[in-house]
Order: structure tokens, then sequence, then C-alpha cells
């Protein structure tokens, strides 16, 4: 049997980690973009995937656009194996509430509704578990049959805010003669993955789900629909439900050498205390394999020189991803200089959305954007609570989705006598100021901390996710490698503000400060940097913390 697989490209999205796994799992990849690569598909692939992010709307509007709608219905009609993934799957149901006038495949008769967020954050983001129907209770090291190697006892990685949410007989109907596993988020349960003939779909992202995922795709490549678990990925047992993420973060520039070098500050400032030279904490691809294997949810690079100088077609961020990406199978955030920018090499306007777009297609699967989010906050609070549809924000989340639009907001602490003192979101502190100020506003800042603007972090976050970012990276330049825990007070506050996930960042200096800020706060995930780089602890420490803690938590 040849070993090339097949795989329709929309442009949606991350592609290259989808390739790199096929790649590691002794595969080749070839791309159907388009309705002739299509008709070879049809009759000469073994094997086809269908993945797919973003907008639901927006993919089906690629896929009929390109005549690969037909392609897949053709292909899945001729019995040869198809997996489809995340709005892959999506997109063989009816239709989305996401999208109400673009038509599914409607192979199953449900319409894909939005999480509700009155219980929750959404996008749901991050590391959770499945049941196989008919299986519920059963004891997994038994070594039952699985669903393509899927493990009841493994955590996989989801992003999304639609789902085919379970709430009624007749969406569990529609599900007649299909397997199907399903997973719940806060009180709901969806369909996770699904199963019929020759067609087998997941929710989640195997390509992005570790070791548990590439086992997923391995047994769908082999033809191994009810591949047994092996007891070696059996043997981890948690807690069922979305865990609380851990990541990694590598604050990434070039030192005065020139080389690009992991280093990280005390307040931001990444020189040593003696001599002046920027820390160097190693090499980044090595760095975030070495944390991969620890067991991260997810690394993100910060570039936080953002290499203003560099030609576009050769920023140096583009090749650490395309390395990384082919030994981290987790997700990869990367930050720092996602704006409209001016290319030195052809003196180009690029839009942000082309900067996006390279690091996408490099093997990222969000990108963070700082300063610009600032100005654009500015500018829609400016217009009356509107955007006006340019910002770098809504240019990228529009085609892209939510999910892969991260703002990365850094705020300083600034204590007032009394709320009526500021025009901003304040509120009252345990650590009352220097001179016994009970109130405090964050004042966000832009270039690293470098320039303060007038505008408050709670403001900042409600404008970002009103504008499009799915998710936010909240930083603290008081608490940045101060090792001394997270500022419980500001993640509770901006928590507060939005419904989108907060990833609680800076101050982290042992692994009890992870379970403190998941006991105490109700942030979604949380990130370390000096600890992690200065070897004190791992990120497996960490886990194991948690693990003891009670908390779910996604173990390898
Ligand atoms: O403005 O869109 O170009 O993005 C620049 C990005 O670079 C922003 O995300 C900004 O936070 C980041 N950045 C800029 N300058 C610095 C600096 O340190 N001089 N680093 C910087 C931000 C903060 C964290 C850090 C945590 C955890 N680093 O990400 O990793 O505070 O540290 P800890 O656990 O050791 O306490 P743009």
């Amino acid at each position: 049997m040849s070993d090339l697989v097949y795989v329709i490209d929309v442009e949606s999205g991350n592609l290259q980690s989808l390739q790199n796994a096929v790649e590691k799992l002794g595969y080749r990849v070839k791309w159907v973009k388009n309705r002739e690569q299509g008709l070879e598909a049809v009759d000469k692939a073994q094997r086809m995937i269908l993945p797919g992010v973003g907008n639901f709307g927006h993919f089906m509007d690629e896929l009929h656009g390109r005549g690969l709608a037909d392609t897949v219905l053709e292909y899945i009609k001729s019995g040869k194996p198809l997996m489809g993934i995340c709005v892959g799957l999506q997109s063989i149901f009816k239709g989305s509430v996401e999208s109400p006038t673009a038509q599914g495949l409607g192979l199953i008769d449900i319409r894909l509704s939005r999480f509700d967020d009155s219980e929750k954050s959404v996008p749901h983001i991050g590391w959770n578990g499945t049941v196989l129907k008919g299986q519920e209770g059963d004891d997994i090291t038994k070594s039952t049959p699985s669903l393509y190697g899927i493990d009841p006892s493994q955590k996989y990685y989801f992003v999304h805010s639609f789902a085919a949410v379970l709430s009624n007989e007749t969406q569990i109907q529609a599900l007649q003669g299909w397997e199907y596993a399903q997973a719940q988020y806060g009180s709901e349960k969806f369909v996770a993955a699904v199963a019929k003939d020759n067609v087998f779909l997941t929710q989640f992202h195997p390509e992005k789900s570790g070791e548990a995922g590439l086992f997923v795709i391995d047994s769908f490549l082999k033809g191994n629909k009810h591949a047994r678990i092996s007891t070696e990925l059996a043997s981890h047992k948690t807690a069922p439900g979305l865990t609380k993420r851990v990541i990694a973060c590598l604050d990434v520039r070039t030192n005065d050498a020139g080389d690009i070098v992991v280093t990280k500050g005390d307040q931001y400032d990444v020189r040593e205390k003696e001599g002046s030279a920027v820390r160097n904490l190693g090499k980044p691809v090595q760095v975030a394999e070495k944390y991969y294997k620890q067991g991260a949810d997810e690394v993100t690079f910060l570039n936080i020189t953002s290499f203003r100088n560099s030609p576009l077609k050769d920023l140096p961020m583009l090749e650490i991803l395309r390395l990384t990406s082919k030994t981290v199978f987790v997700p990869l955030t990367i930050g720092g200089g996602i704006r409209d920018t001016v290319d030195p090499a052809t003196g180009k306007v690029v839009p942000a959305l082309e900067v996006a777009d390279m690091y996408f297609r490099s093997g990222a699967d969000k990108v963070s954007i700082g300063s610009d989010a600032v100005d654009a906050a500015e500018k829609y609070y400016a217009n009356g609570r509107k955007g006006d549809g340019t910002s770098p924000l809504e240019t990228i989340s529009k085609p892209y989705g939510v999910q892969a639009v991260v703002v990365s907001i850094d705020p300083k602490r600034v204590y007032v006598q009394s709320p009526s003192d500021v025009k901003h979101h304040t509120f009252k502190t345990k650590y009352p100021g220097p001179n016994g100020e009970e109130y405090v506003w964050y004042q966000t800042t832009v270039k690293g901390g470098r320039e303060t603007r007038d505008l408050g972090a709670y403001e900042l976050a409600q404008a970002s996710e009103a504008l499009g970012a799915g998710e936010l990276l909240l930083n603290c330049i008081d608490k940045d490698g101060t090792n001394s825990g997270f500022d419980l007070e500001l993640i509770n506050d901006i928590k507060s503000a939005v419904k989108i996930p907060v990833i609680a960042s800076s101050g982290a200096g042992r692994p009890e400060h992870f379970e403190e800020v998941f006991t105490k706060t109700t942030t979604d995930a949380a990130l370390g940097a000096g600890m992690f780089h200065r070897d004190e602890y791992t990120v497996s420490d960490v886990k194991k913390c948690l693990q003891t803690a009670g908390f779910p938590t996604r173990l390898t």
C-alpha cells in the first residue's frame, strides 16, 4: 500500500503540524487544493484527511468554492478511509449556528451549537478526556477495544466554541448507526469523535495531542479501527474533565553576539545585573523540545524585540517554529511583532494578516498580539465601543477564528486612594499601597513595558474580547521574575471582565504557585518561565503537584 496520505488544504490554520505528524509516522503528504487534484485523490488516494480550523462558514465556502465538497463526498462514497479533524468533523454535520446560511455536508442530521458561556469560558481550549459510547464506567485497564486508539484515560487537545452538543433525544437518535466518543465541558456533553464504515472524525486535534494523539492518527493510517490501547498509554489515570493547562513560555531575542536565545527578565529587564549582557538561557528549539518531553500542555514563544530589521521571509521565528513543530506535538503560540509592518527588504507594507499567515504556515497554532491590541482597544473606545474592521485582531480572527488569536497584556499596578481618582476600572486591594492607598488599577503598557498608556487592563481585556481575541495571556510586570507567586487579585479581576479563557502569567517560582492560582482563581491556564529555564523545577513537577491536589491533569 502506498505511503501517500492525501490532505485537503483550503488554507485554514496550521497544516504544517499535521504534515509533521503524518511524516513522523512514516507517511508522506500530498496536498489537495482544487477540484483537479480532488479528482486525482478520488481516483488514487488510499487514505485522506480533511483538517480544518476557524470559522465554519468560511471553511464550507472554501470547500464548496474549490469543488472539494464534491471531492469529499465522492471519496467517502468510494469506501476508502477518510479522517476529519476539528472543523473537518464539523463539516460532516448538517450546519452550525456559527454560520446559519452555510450548508454542511449533511451526513449527520445535527446542527452544531455554541457552548453556553454562562458557566464557563468559551472557546473550549485545552486537554479533555473522552468516553466511548457504550463503554461508560468500564475499567479501561482491561484493554477494551478503542475507536482508532482513542484512550479514555488520556487527554486530547480541543480548541473550539461550537460543537455537536448532545442535549436531547433527537440528537442522540441522529447518531444511530455511528460509533462515537463523547466529552464533557462544564455540564454540556458533545461529540468528541465519531465513526461509521470508512469515515472517522475527531473534534480534537490528534496532531496536537502529544503521543496519545499520534497513536490515533497512526491507528487511522493503519486502518486499525478497534486498536487495542497499549497498557503503556492506558497506565495514566487522572480525574475526568478539562485540565488546567500548564504552559511553558520562552521569551526569545537576539543577544549582543547576534544569536537567537531564550532569555528571561526581572520585571522585563533581561540584562544580567553585572556586565549587562542579555541573559542566555538556551536555544529556543531545544528548550521547547525539553518542555514538550516534560509534559508542557502548550509552548509559547514571545519574540520580545520583534526583530524589527529582518526581511519578512527570513524572520528568525519562522525557522524556529518550523523546526519546533517537527518534534513538539502540542499547541505552539507565537507573539511579538504581529502588526502591519514594512518589509525592510522590499519597502512594501505587509498587513498583519499576512505576517500571521506566515506564522500559521510555519507551525504556529495561535498568534499573540501585544502592543497592537492596545492601539486597537484605544480606537475601539474612541469609536463608541466599535471596531472598524481594520485592526489585526479583527482581520486575523475573521478567517482563522478567534481561538487562533491571543492578546498578551503587560500591565503595571497603580495605587489610588479612591475609585473616583481615575476614569479606569479599579478594585479594592488586600495589599494597600505605600501611602495606605486601598484601591488599584492596572495600567496597560506597550513595547515590552517601555511605554505606558492611559488605558486599564480591565478595559483592554473587554475590548480585546469584543474585537476577536479568543484568549488572554495576562502578564504582570510587577510580578515578572519575582518567583513570589501569581497576582491573584489581578487574575480574578480580569476573569470577571471576560468570558474567554485567561492564561495567568508572571511570578511562578514553585509548583505550589500553580496549585494556588488554580485554587484561588478561576484562571483556565497558567504559564511559567524562569523557574523552568533555571532548571529549578520541571513542568512534570508542576503536573505532579496538581495531580496530588486532585486537579484533572495531563500526564505524559
Ligand atoms: O508588542 O505584539 O510585539 O509583543 C511583544 C511580546 O513580548 C508581548 O507578549 C510582551 O509580553 C513580550 N515582552 C516584551 N518585552 C518583554 C520583556 O520581558 N522585556 N516579555 C516581554 C514578556 C513576560 C512573560 C513571562 C512571564 C513569566 N515576558 O511572558 O514569560 O512573566 O515569567 P516568570 O514565570 O519567570 O515570572 P508585541
